[in-house]
């Protein structure tokens, strides 16, 4: 592996947060659960994801997990309790749905680069993310109905555009795990490579993101989502068209008449066909 001098950007207790040229690499840093995630894991992971998408010099976020056993397992079962995830203050949270919609929302390529096991709300979470990279050592599934939980939310709809509604019902029911071979035959991995190479090749599907239109990037994943995202993906797409539009000299001209306290003059303008 390339040795890359990761920069840190901020402090946290349960996750890394780091930069390397144009590149947000967040780290789900709890090795000794497995990765999985606790109320506070996920306020973290939420403040690092806005983080990524206020600033200009990150165009393209990998979410990961330290370690070589697991990327995440899932909601921290040693915390879960009536209602959800307790936090410190005895409250109980459901606040990976939270990230889910930052995932989605947020106008630039996520990518779940996954080192050993994705299972439970881990998998989940992989399958929300943009793209998935895996190392050969991945073992993907979810465990719901054997832990008592589930989600029908984008772990579910989504999987299901991504492997079939056969197959996600099979995912679901069965709670078997899966090789990295066999996700990536199913649809919901892009490749599979040795895990020795894990971070070069997430790194160069990176770099070519980035020589990539960032709007057009961004036109498109609000359009993809939008098919399944119902209104908020509409409003999503649409708010980005407003973007687009006030990019245009067309609506500076409504905003200087109105200003100028004139009648604005829209007829210079193109009546594209
Ligand atoms: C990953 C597995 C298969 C690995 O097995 P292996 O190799 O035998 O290792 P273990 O000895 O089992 O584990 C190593 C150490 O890690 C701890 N650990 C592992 N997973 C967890 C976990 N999820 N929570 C807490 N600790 C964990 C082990 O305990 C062990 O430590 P020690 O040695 O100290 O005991 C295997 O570990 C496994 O099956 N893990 C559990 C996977 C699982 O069932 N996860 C939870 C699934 N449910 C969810 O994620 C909830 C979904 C969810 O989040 C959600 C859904 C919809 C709406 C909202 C939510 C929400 O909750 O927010």
């Amino acid at each position: 592996m390339i040795a890359r001098e990761w920069q840190k950007i901020k402090d946290y207790d349960d996750i890394k947060f780091e930069y390397f040229e144009g590149i947000a690499k967040i780290t789900i840093n709890r090795p000794e659960v497995y990765n999985a995630f606790r109320p506070q894991t996920n306020f973290e992971m939420l403040d690092a994801m806005s983080i990524c998408r206020e600033r200009n010099d990150i165009g393209v976020i990998i979410l990961t997990g330290a370690g070589d056993k697991a990327f995440c397992s899932g909601g921290d079962q040693k915390v879960k309790g009536l209602g959800g995830y307790i936090d410190e203050n005895g409250v109980p949270r459901l606040n990976v749905l939270d990230l889910h919609k930052a995932i989605r929302s947020i106008p630039k390529p996520v990518i779940a680069m996954v080192n050993g096991y994705a299972i439970g709300g881990g998998h989940v979470l992989h399958v929300v993310c943009d793209l998935t990279i895996a190392a050969d050592n991945a073992r993907f599934g979810q465990t719901g109905p054997k832990v008592g939980s589930f989600d029908g939310g984008f772990g579910s709809s989504y999987l299901a555009r991504c492997v079939g509604q056969k197959k996600v019902r099979e995912i679901w029911f069965l709670c078997r795990q899966y090789t990295a071979k066999e996700a990536e035959d199913m649809g919901m991995v892009n490749k599979v490579v040795p895990f020795d190479r894990l971070e070069d090749e997430t790194v160069e599907w990176c770099q070519t993101i980035l020589k990539r239109s960032p709007m057009a990037i961004r036109m498109i994943k609000r359009a993809l989502n939008a098919e399944l995202d119902g209104q908020r993906g509409l409003m999503e797409f649409a708010g980005d068209a407003t973007l687009m539009y006030y990019l245009m000299e067309e609506a500076q001209e409504g905003k200087k008449a109105f200003l100028e306290k004139r009648d604005p003059d829209f007829q210079k303008f193109p009546k594209f066909p």
